[in-house]
């Protein structure tokens, strides 16, 4: 199982909206054990940092003011396929093309507003978790 991790963030409209502890519910009630935890604020830089891949994208800037506008709720996660296993947990990114029963279904409120992040891959789990947590915050 080593390796299998994946990010989150709990998103600031389903921090706002008091969903955080129905979500971390659903993410231990799916298997998922939490490596790692803590509720922060991005700035918009930071924000922007995050995002850096989607940059070009006509909806970065919204996505970096968002992202900045609330606090939000980091973890890392660990379980045997984490990636994969999360993604099909949260549903898709646009939560009116989410299956039935996902964390976006459930609580996301608009593509942009989606309640949510998941890694997408292995590497940028490893690069996502990182900057958040050292590795002693790890455990
Ligand atoms: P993902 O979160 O499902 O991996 P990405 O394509 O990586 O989706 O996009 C990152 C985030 O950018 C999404 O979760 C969502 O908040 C936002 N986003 C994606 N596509 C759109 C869009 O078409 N309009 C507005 N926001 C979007
Ligand atoms: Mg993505």
């Amino acid at each position: 199982m080593t390796g299998h991790i994946t990010f989150t963030m709990i998103k600031p409209d389903a921090f706002s909206a008091g969903n955080s502890g129905a979500i971390i519910k659903m993410i231990e009630g799916a298997g998922f054990r939490i490596q790692a935890m803590k509720k922060t604020k991005l700035s918009k830089e930071v924000a922007g940092k995050f995002y850096e891949i989607h940059k070009e994208r006509p909806f970065y800037q919204d996505l970096c003011e968002y992202m900045s506008s609330g606090p939000i709720i980091a973890m890392v996660l660990t379980k045997e396929l984490a990636v994969d296993s999360f993604r099909e947990l949260i549903g898709a990114t646009d939560p009116a093309q989410a299956a039935p029963g996902t964390i976006r279904q459930l609580f996301a409120t608009s593509i942009e507003a989606n309640a949510i992040h998941g890694s997408d891959s292995d590497e940028n789990a490893q690069i996502e978790a990182g900057f958040f947590f050292s590795e002693l915050e790890r455990y």
